[in-house]
């Protein structure tokens, strides 16, 4: 009965870990931010010299973009890429006790079986315990039981205490094998993404159309603020991806080891030098969700958050074309409506004056803004 105690108590713990995670980073990051912020020392200054920061929303549209990135602004529906603005209390922390809510098939899923099977069992489990413990405690105290029994055997009881904890085990296994397999043997994929971690920044690479990448650098208080984004959480360049395709993520690093983690996906997969990992996630809800680095990595650790914006498939290809990669040819279409529309030749209509909720663009043409940072990637032929 100890060992078995032992074991629901570090499953209980375990079970609790992932929702603490959240928290804490959330209530050690501004601690640290306000540590980090002069970047007066070596690594800092290391870290910044790495990729080029974003260039700043300034000019005349600076007050329209930031205007249009409030969330009662754009929503799902948006149009306008890149910058969608965040909805809240969807793909990032918001102060809830517990996991987001999930927008992948394996994210329901491993709630459902994290709420309805192990809370549920870790709870009565627990309670009952603790009700028993209460019970020999006060029933058999020296006082009210002077003479203890000397009994050392009872079949029964024993019997019980083997087989009950097994059923419990074989009822906790069947759904988690289940859910393991399903996480394992994801659909044949509709879009490949290489993810690299790097101290202290992201690298996406889309190999399926044409091999361009992005360097995706965590922007500053003050753009967060501008754009509506939640504090630490914004990213200069987003990873992209299509709503309701199969998205494929290999994930690797390129100095030490990072993790790549969108909680409401449910995914988080290890950043390896020298390794290749892979998960996937199909997200049919276009929005942006909110995800950060979950291995300590460094110095800036907490400054290399993740942010994946889904769009409509029209959407992914006009934007696939404005970072100058194709679109396969043989590709499936992920929406049944992506080719019919694909906005392929003609990207996107111009937005109307005043309702514009993209970040500016230079030349103020209707093509969706690539940073400066992007055409360097670009120019470099990565
Ligand atoms: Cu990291």
């Amino acid at each position: 009965m100890k060992t078995l105690l032992k074991i629901f108590a570090a499953a209980a713990a375990l079970a609790m870990l992932p929702a603490a995670a959240p928290a804490q980073s959330a209530a050690s990051a501004p601690a640290a931010a306000t540590k980090s912020a002069p970047p007066s020392d070596a690594i800092s200054a290391r870290s910044q010299a790495a990729p080029a920061q974003p260039e700043a929303i300034s000019g005349p549209n600076a007050g329209a973009a930031a205007a249009a990135t409030t969330p009662a602004a754009t929503g799902p529906a948006a149009t306008n890429l890149p910058h969608a603005s965040p909805t809240p209390g969807i793909g990032q922390p918001d102060g809830r006790i517990g996991f987001q809510d999930q927008f992948t098939p394996i994210g329901r899923e491993a709630l459902w079986f994290h709420n309805w099977i192990l809370m549920p069992i870790i709870t009565l489990v627990t309670l009952f315990v603790l009700l028993l413990m209460l019970y020999v405690i006060v029933r058999f105290r020296r006082s009210a039981n002077p003479v203890p029994s000397r009994t050392s055997h009872n079949t029964m009881i024993e019997i019980v205490w083997t087989l009950v904890p097994v059923l419990i085990l074989l009822a906790i296994a069947v759904p988690s094998i289940k859910l393991l397999s399903h996480q394992y043997s994801p659909p044949k994929a509709d879009l490949t993404v290489k993810v690299t971690g790097n101290q202290w920044y992201w690298t996406y690479s889309y190999p399926d159309n044409g091999g361009f990448e992005l360097v995706s650098n965590i922007l500053s208080e003050a753009d967060d603020k501008k754009r509506g984004e939640p504090r630490l959480l914004g990213v200069d360049e987003r990873m992209v991806v299509p709503a309701g395709a199969e998205v494929k993520v290999i994930v690797t690093a390129s100095d030490v080891i990072h993790s790549w983690g969108v909680p409401a996906f449910w995914v988080k997969m290890d950043a390896v030098p020298g390794r290749l990992n892979e998960t996937s996630f199909k997200v049919d809800r276009p929005g942006l969700y909110y995800g950060q680095c979950v291995e300590l990595c460094g110095a800036r650790h907490g400054f290399m958050p993740i942010a994946v914006e889904v769009v409509t498939p029209a959407q992914f290809a006009a934007w696939v074309k404005s970072k100058g990669g194709t679109m396969p040819g043989q590709a499936k279409p992920v929406n049944g409506d992506a080719t019919a529309t694909s906005p392929i030749t003609n990207p996107q209509p111009a937005p109307a004056a005043g309702s514009q909720a993209t970040e500016p663009t230079s030349a103020g043409t209707a093509k969706p803004p690539v940073t400066s940072q992007s055409q360097a990637t670009s120019s470099r032929g990565i």
